[in-house]
C-alpha cells in the first residue's frame, strides 16, 4: 500500500482481530510479493488501486495481480481507493474497501492474544538471496516500542511527531504505528517525496503543522544537505525541540548541518542504533541526559547490555574496531526467522554462543560511548588490515564537494582486496582525473594511506533499498565483475544498470 491511512488502520484491525500481518513496501516487483506471500502463507491480500509518485498517479494493483497468479493461499485480495484511476477487478476474488469497510459495526471486541503470539512478520534481506522473515510478537514488541518511544523522545502532550520512514520499513511499524499510537502521540504521517512540489516541501510542513519531533535517516539529511540549507532556512523551524536519526551510521559532517539548519542549534540529535530483529531502539542517547557527539550513537539504553568483542569474545579496548553483541535478552527482540528455526539460530546466536550477534561492527571509545561501523560483511581486509566502509565513506563526506559515497573492497592480487570508492558528487564539483586525486589523498590525510581508494567513480546515484542503505553487496558485485545477486528489495533498479555501464567502459578516475 501506498502511505494512505489506511495501512496503519490494516494493521491494527489485523491486531486487533488476531491475524498476523506482513507489510511489504509497494515499490517492491510482483516476484518479490509472491515470495513473501507463500513465504507467510498469506491468505489475504490489503492494496490500493495506486499511489502518487511526484503528483502522478501510479498504479499498484497490476503488481498485485501478477504476483497472486502463483499464490495458492491467497483467497482475496482487497483493494482501497486512492488514484481512482481504472483498475481491472477479478470477480470473486477482488473486493473494493469501500464495499465491505463501510458497512462494518464500528464495534470491534479484540481477540485476547497471548503476549507470545505472532504479531508480525516482516521480511528482511541480508547477505544471501533468500529474505528473511523477522518474527515478532505482541507484549514484548509493544513494550519495546512504547518505552523507547516515550524515553528517547521524551514525548508530551502538546508534542507534534513526525517519524518520516516509510511503514514498509520496521522504523515505520514501531516509529509511526505501534509506539506513538500507544503513547497517543500526535503524529504527522506523510504520504510524498521530500523534494515534491519543492525541495523545501518538509520544511514548509514542518512550520505548517508545528512539528516538534523529527525523525529521520541520515541519507534523507544528506539529500537535503545536497540541495543547500537555503530551503531550510527560509522557514520558520523554531517548533523543533529534538530530532533524529536512524538507518546508517550518520557521519558527523550531516550531523552538525541537522543540528545546525534544521535544529537552529538548540535541538538534541539523538541517533538511534537498532535493527529490524531488535524491534526497538537499543543504543541511543535519552535527550537532556546523555552528552551527545556527532557520529556516536552514545550509550545502550536502561535494560539493554551491550559489548564489543573481538573475533575470540574477549571484550576490546577502548578505541578498538571489533563485533557488537548484545549480552542480555530484551523485550521487543524477534522472536525467531519465520519458517526457519535453524537459520535464526546460525545467524544471529553461532558467532558467540549465548550471545546476540547483531551483524554490526562497532567501536567504544574512552567515555564508553558506541561508534557504529557498518555491518560487519561490508569490512574490508586490505593487505590484513581490516578498514571500515563507514568511516571511509565519512571522511569521503566530510569533503566539501561530496554529496554521498560508498565504499566496498574490490579482489586485488596484491592486497587481497583493494578499496573502491563509489562517489556522489555536489553540483559544483568537477568529476574528472584531478578532482579523484584530490579525493583520495584527502582519505589518505583523514585515516591513513592504507584507507586511500585504490579506485575511484563519479556516479550520479547509489543502488538503495527503499529505507535508504546503500547495497554495499551489489556494488561489490559490480566493483569484481560478477552477477548481481538478489536485486528484490533495490528502491530503483535503474542505478545499477547506470553505474554497471559506466564501470564497463572503464570510465573511473583510477
Ligand atoms: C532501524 C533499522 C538495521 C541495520 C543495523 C545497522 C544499521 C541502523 C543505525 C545503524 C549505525 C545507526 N532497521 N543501522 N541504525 N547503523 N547507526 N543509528 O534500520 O533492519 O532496516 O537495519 O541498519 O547496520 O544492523 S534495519
Amino acid at each position: 500500500m501506498p502511505m494512505i491511512i489506511e495501512l496503519p488502520i490494516a494493521m491494527l484491525a489485523c491486531a486487533r482481530i488476531g491475524a498476523a500481518h506482513n507489510v511489504v513496501f509497494g515499490g517492491f516487483s510482483s516476484e518479490a510479493l509472491r515470495d513473501r506471500i507463500n513465504d507467510s502463507q498469506a491468505k489475504l491480500v490489503i492494496t490500493a488501486d495506486g499511489g502518487y509518485r511526484r503528483g502522478a498517479p501510479s498504479p499498484l494493483k497490476p503488481q498485485v495481480d501478477e504476483a497472486v497468479k502463483d499464490t495458492p493461499t491467497i483467497e482475496k485480495v482487497l483493494v482501497a481507493k486512492r488514484t481512482g484511476e481504472e483498475t481491472a477487478m477479478q470477480e470473486g476474488r477482488d473486493v473494493w474497501w469501500a464495499d465491505v469497510v463501510d458497512k462494518q459495526s464500528d464495534q470491534c471486541a479484540p481477540e485476547h492474544m497471548d503476549s507470545e503470539d505472532l504479531l508480525y512478520i516482516m521480511y528482511t534481506s541480508g547477505t544471501t538471496a533468500k529474505p528473511k522473515g523477522i518474527i515478532h510478537t505482541t507484549g514484548g514488541y509493544l513494550t519495546g516500542c512504547a518505552f523507547t518511544h516515550k524515553a528517547v523522545f521524551d514525548i508530551k502532550e502538546d508534542d507534534i511527531y513526525w517519524c518520516a520512514a516509510d511503514i514498509g520499513w520496521v522504523t515505520g511499524h514501531s516509529y509511526i504505528v505501534y509506539g506513538p499510537l500507544t503513547n497517543c502521540a500526535t503524529s504527522v504521517m506523510y504520504e510524498g517525496v521530500p523534494t515534491y512540489p519543492e525541495p523545501d516541501r518538509w520544511w514548509e510542513m514542518i512550520e505548517r503543522y508545528k512539528v516538534s519531533i523529527l525523525y529521520t535517516a541520515p541519507t534523507t539529511i544528506r539529500a537535503h544537505m545536497k540541495n543547500g540549507h537555503g530551503y531550510a532556512t527560509k522557514h520558520d523551524l523554531s517548533s523543533l525541540r529534538l530530532l533524529g536519526s536512524v538507518g546508517e551510521p550518520i557521519n558527523p559532517e550531516a550531523w552538525i548541518w541537522y543540528q545546525r539548519y534544521i535544529g537552529g542549534g538548540n535541538c538534541p540529535v539523538v541517533d538511534t542504533w537498532w535493527q529490524t530483529e531488535t524491534g526497538s531502539i537499543m543504543i541511543s542517547p535519552l535527550p537532556g541526559i546523555t552528552t551527545t557527539k556527532p557520529g556516536s550513537a552514545t550509550k545502550p539504553l536502561p535494560g539493554i547490555d551491550a559489548d564489543v568483542l573481538d573475533h575470540d569474545g574477549n571484550e576490546v579496548p577502548a578505541g578498538k574496531g571489533g563485533y557488537l553483541v548484545l549480552n542480555k535478552p530484551w523485550p521487543s527482540m524477534l522472536r525467531g526467522i519465520y519458517g526457519d528455526p535453524e537459520r535464526y539460530k546460525q545467524t544471529y546466536w553461532s558467532k558467540y554462543p549465548g550471545l546476540y550477534f547483531p551483524g554490526d561492527g562497532a567501536r567504544k571509545d574512552q567515555d564508553g560511548d558506541y561508534w557504529l561501523m557498518g555491518r560487519v560483511d561490508d569490512v574490508m581486509n586490505v593487505s590484513g588490515h581490516r578498514l571500515s566502509t563507514t568511516e571511509i565513506e565519512s571522511a569521503l563526506v566530510s569533503h566539501d564537494l561530496v554529496a554521498e559515497a560508498a565504499v566496498v573492497g574490490q579482489p586485488d592480487p596484491l592486497t587481497g582486496e583493494a578499496v573502491f570508492a563509489f562517489v556522489i558528487l555536489k553540483a559544483r564539483a568537477n568529476p574528472d582525473a584531478e578532482f579523484g586525486k584530490e579525493l583520495r589523498d584527502h582519505v589518505a590525510k583523514k585515516i591513513g594511506p592504507i584507507a586511500k581508494p585504490k579506485r575511484l567513480m563519479f556516479t550520479p546515484d547509489l543502488p538503495k533499498t527503499r529505507s535508504g542503505k546503500i547495497m554495499r553487496r551489489l556494488l561489490r558485485d559490480i566493483a569484481s565483475g560478477q552477477p548481481l545477486g538478489d536485486t528484490t528489495t533495490l528502491a530503483d533498479q535503474s542505478v545499477v544498470d547506470l553505474i554497471q555501464e559506466a564501470s564497463a567502459s572503464g570510465d573511473d578516475e583510477e
